[in-house]
């Protein structure tokens, strides 16, 4: 082959290369990721990957925090966001029902909306990627505390804010599982004590409750701010009340183990990455209308595979990321190098 035909071959190669070049999926759309609070691990290292699966397709994402636990500081971000027009919105609600206007505006607005970790109520979004299902989150809690009470006496809740979906929603299937089944009879549920997602608030929240109830025996903290801040003041004053509850491993990692020197025996959690990329693809998905949330409807994750628009409890559409894991003395440090 002559010079000329190679060049003229290797010309047509890049004109065609040129004129279909291969798209990816969120090629210049613009995505704002809503979380409940600002200077909480969780929502950094969910935030990490789902900036991390949305640039590698091709989009930009603003990180945005509302400056308070609330769902009127969330209104506030909304506000701002919606007169960006960003092409959607993905958040983990501060309240169920109090931003569903709000939220109602921003679709109205052309923004596609779904939410992650704690949903607002269904008419205020068109899907919600859930971590766990929420009943499967309330059962694997409801058998650690049946577990490490020995099967009676008292334990309580260490929640975040009274008002936070996602933790509203486990409190409820744990009370409901509790209700139902005789063999949680003789465990006495005394207080739902609120910690706000603040380290110090759950500190004295928890010494609050050893004061209140000596005979306590276990407290379920479902939220990774209070179980970290739970765990270190019982430890710290070696306490015989037990913990359990959703926590990150690397802020577990002290605490953890079957003995009496640690607070906690056991925890649960789940895929942290895993739920940023879901979220992220499912978010895509909603931008490039190839799902519109509607049950039944199928989307491809990246490398998490295909996943089905399920019904969710509260009448909704959900995304469900797999089963509540559990963080233990065997594997807590392996998991503590990943979230
Ligand atoms: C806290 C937040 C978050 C929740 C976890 C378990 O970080 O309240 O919403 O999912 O705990």
């Amino acid at each position: 082959m002559n010079k000329k035909v190679i060049s003229a071959i290797l010309c047509g190669t890049m004109i065609l290369g040129a004129a279909s070049p291969v798209m990816a999926s969120a090629d210049g759309k613009k995505i704002a990721l809503v979380g409940k609070s600002a200077g909480n691990a969780f929502f950094e290292i969910a935030a990490a990957s789902f900036k991390e699966t949305v640039e590698a397709e091709g989009g930009t994402v603003d990180v945005v925090y509302p400056e308070t636990a609330t769902a009127d500081a969330q209104i506030k971000v909304l506000d701002n966001l919606i007169s960006q027009q960003p092409d959607a919105i993905c958040i983990a609600a501060n309240d169920v029902n109090a931003l569903q206007a709000k939220l109602e505006e921003a679709m109205d607005a052309g923004i596609k909306v779904s939410s992650f970790d704690s949903a607002p109520n269904k008419d205020s979004r068109q899907v919600f990627v859930n971590q766990a299902g929420t009943v499967a989150v309330g059962q694997a809690l409801m058998d650690s505390v049946l577990d490490i009470t020995g099967g009676e006496g008292q334990w309580a809740i260490l929640s975040a804010t009274s008002q936070a979906a996602n933790q509203n929603a486990w409190i409820d299937a744990m009370k409901k599982i509790m209700e139902e089944d005789e063999k949680y009879s003789k465990l006495e549920l005394v207080e739902v004590a609120y910690g706000d997602d603040e380290p110090q608030k759950s500190t004295d929240q928890t010494a609050a409750l050893l004061e209140k109830y000596p005979d306590l025996k276990v407290i379920c903290a479902p939220t990774t701010v209070g179980i970290a801040a739970a765990a270190k003041y019982l430890q710290d004053n070696e306490a015989t009340c037990k913990l359990t509850g959703l926590g990150l491993p690397s802020e577990m990692i002290e605490y953890t183990g079957a003995d009496d020197t640690h607070s906690c025996p056991y925890f649960y959690l789940w895929d942290m990455q895993g739920l940023g990329k879901l979220s992220a693809y499912a978010t895509i998905s909603l931008v490039n209308d190839e799902i519109t949330g509607a049950l039944d409807e199928k989307f491809t994750a990246g490398d998490l595979g295909e996943f089905t628009i399920t019904e969710a409890d509260d009448g909704g559409t959900e995304i469900v990321l797999g089963l509540p894991l559990q963080f233990n003395a065997d594997n807590i440090e392996e998991m503590a190098k990943l979230y």
